[in-house]
């Protein structure tokens, strides 16, 4: 074995002499690659600001990291890749918080219909103490929580009738994401709820084993969903944050200042990402409004009504997030909102 070693450091060194090979230069670390997947595809405003990140991490570490993408739930859904996480065989992914409620029930307080009046509101909340402490939370589950970068506000689509009212929704199949909230809160607007990994949702609808499904307008766009849905409702029932995470595994290994240099991108790049998500709305609704779908948008009163059914939700989980952490959120809201 030693020979052999010894015979093929000959080689190289003769390959290099001869120029048929470039030596590495002196003392040149290896180039580290990073693996992020995410489950929204190559033109979402989420994988956008993955771009931003490879672009920002691989120019602040002078290619010592090198960053690679995987988009369409590759490598699984969110629940998936989070385990992936935690078993240190994935760097990087960006959940929607609805499924962290899997690994530690106080996440769910971010799932609470109608919880954010806009999205300002949000971003301080979010980026706020109340919003640290719950990132900072996340070491114990096996996960680093970097930063808060935007999903959107949550519109209704279904391919059987235009949606004005919760009577409306009576007994429509809706896929949800597998959250206990999101389950209850279409409970009680008197719908048949579904949960479903995001993948699997477009199939569901042309397959017609579900009426409907809620994501924001630009993720119903770029799914193209409207090929297969004939009704959307701007609800804006949930708001949904996303969690740009890091496998603390993984994590762990890194120096100091990478770790450093990883969190500033991660900030960076997830303020590019909710600026460009934002700007992607109206046009993602525009899109679907041409391609034939029938775009109902609620009056104060109709929205208020959805509101009305769903005030009880907060009671039946607040045993489940903590009360305190209910009655913290619901301040941290106030005061931002003044
Ligand atoms: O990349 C994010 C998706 O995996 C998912 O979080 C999107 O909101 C979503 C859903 O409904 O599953």
């Amino acid at each position: 074995m030693k020979n052999t070693l010894k015979m093929t450091g000959m080689a190289l060194s003769l390959l290099v002499a001869a120029g048929l090979m470039a030596a590495a230069p002196a003392g040149a670390a290896e180039t580290k690659t990073i693996k992020a997947g995410i489950g929204l595809n190559e033109q979402s405003p989420q994988y956008k600001g993955l771009l931003k990140f490879k672009e920002l991490v691989e120019a602040e570490s002078k290619g010592r990291f090198k960053v690679d993408l995987f988009a369409n739930a590759q490598l699984g859904d969110d629940a998936k890749m989070m385990t992936s996480l935690r078993a240190g065989t994935l760097e990087m992914t960006c959940p929607s918080t609805a499924p962290i409620a899997g690994l530690d029930r106080k996440w769910m307080v971010f799932d609470l219909p109608f919880l954010f009046p806009n999205e300002e509101v949000a971003d301080k909340v979010l980026d706020g103490p109340f919003g640290q402490k719950y990132l900072d939370s996340l070491p114990a589950h096996g996960i680093i929580g970097m930063s808060f970068w935007e999903n959107g506000f949550r519109q209704l689509t279904n391919s059987k009738v235009e949606v004005k009212s919760p009577a409306d929704l009576k007994g429509l199949k809706i896929r949800t994401m597998e959250n206990p909230v999101h389950l209850a809160t279409f409970k009680t607007l008197g719908a048949n709820p579904t949960p479903m990994p995001f993948s699997e949702i477009f199939s569901a609808l042309s397959e017609k084993t579900i009426d409907g499904q809620e994501n924001p307008s630009t993720t119903n766009f770029l799914q193209k969903y409207y090929e297969v849905q004939k009704f959307t409702t701007l609800s804006n029932h949930f708001y949904s944050p996303f969690v740009f995470m890091y496998s603390k595994k993984l994590w762990d290994t890194l120096s100091k200042e990478d770790q450093a240099l990883i969190l500033k991108a991660a900030k960076e790049a997830g303020a590019y990402q909710r600026k460009i998500n934002r700007e992607t709305m109206g046009e993602a609704v525009a899109g679907m409004e041409k391609a034939g779908m029938t775009v109902t948008r609620l009056t104060p009163e109709q929205h208020r009504a959805f509101v009305d059914a769903t005030k009880d939700i907060a009671g039946q989980f607040e045993k489940d997030m903590g009360a305190d952490n209910l009655k913290a959120i619901l301040e941290e809201i106030a005061k931002a909102a003044k």
